[in-house]
């Protein structure tokens, strides 16, 4: 137990050492959906990019009012749909993207199978910036909130940045299949900008480290760890 945590404990310093390099720049942003949230559900318009993220209320997230609720009958034939952010302008040094869901599979709330993120500069041409699966299973007594994470290597430059988010349930081109694939519950999407303030003491070593858990992770776990680390920059 010692040693896990001790490499907890080396996880979250260089975590907090390289999220320091990086700014949110779609906080308060506007943003467009593909599909159509539930009316029991519904997007108010700025949720997803409030910064606020969802929590956990009397033993559940997706009834908390802090998650938009996308039922698979409003998908596409591949068992998707789309977060599109418009930055306002052109981005420079874009180098991360993160999808923040909950999963209750008691209650057909499943986390997604995978996030892909695209950028565009006119919004008409997308780039691919990355696909990452969330590895997360779809049995029974998941209760959780998680977050789907990119990092690149080389930051980006774009206006607008799409999400596409899919149903892990959903057979794509099967349009049978969405009428009991369960829901998906998504609380932000944020894009973050390498403001260039990395130390350079450790650097080296940081940057690396994080960029590697933050694509192998994908799931919960360094939701949680990126939501603590949020704070304690705050404070
Ligand atoms: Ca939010």
């Amino acid at each position: 137990m010692k040693k896990i945590a001790f490499l907890f404990a080396l996880i979250l310093l260089f975590g907090i050492t390289a999220s320091a390099a990086l700014e949110s720049v779609s906080v308060g942003k506007s943003y467009t959906f593909s599909a159509t949230p539930a009316a029991s559900y519904p997007d108010d318009g700025k949720m997803l990019t409030d910064g606020v993220h969802g929590q956990s209320v009397n033993g559940s997230y997706h009834k908390s009012g802090t998650y938009v609720g996308i039922p698979a009958t409003t998908l596409d034939e591949k068992g998707t749909f789309t977060v599109t952010v418009d930055l306002g302008e052109v981005k420079t040094d874009l180098t991360g993207f993160d999808l923040y869901y909950t999963a209750e599979t008691d209650a057909s709330v499943y986390a997604p199978e995978y996030a892909e993120f695209f950028t565009s500069e006119d919004g008409e041409n997308y780039t691919v910036a990355g696909k990452i699966m969330s590895g997360e299973s779809t049995q029974s007594g998941i209760l959780k909130a998680g977050v789907i994470s990119s990092r690149l290597k080389e930051g980006v430059k774009a206006r607008y940045v799409r999400f596409v988010i899919k149903n892990p349930n959903v057979e794509p081109g099967d349009a049978d299949s969405l009428v009991n694939s369960g829901w998906m519950f998504i609380d932000e999407v944020s894009v973050l900008r390498d403001d260039g303030k990395t130390p350079e003491t450790g650097d080296t070593l940081a940057v690396p480290l994080f960029t590697a858990l933050g694509v192998i992770s994908t799931a919960g776990g360094i939701g949680f760890l990126t939501a603590g680390i949020k704070k304690r920059n705050k404070k």
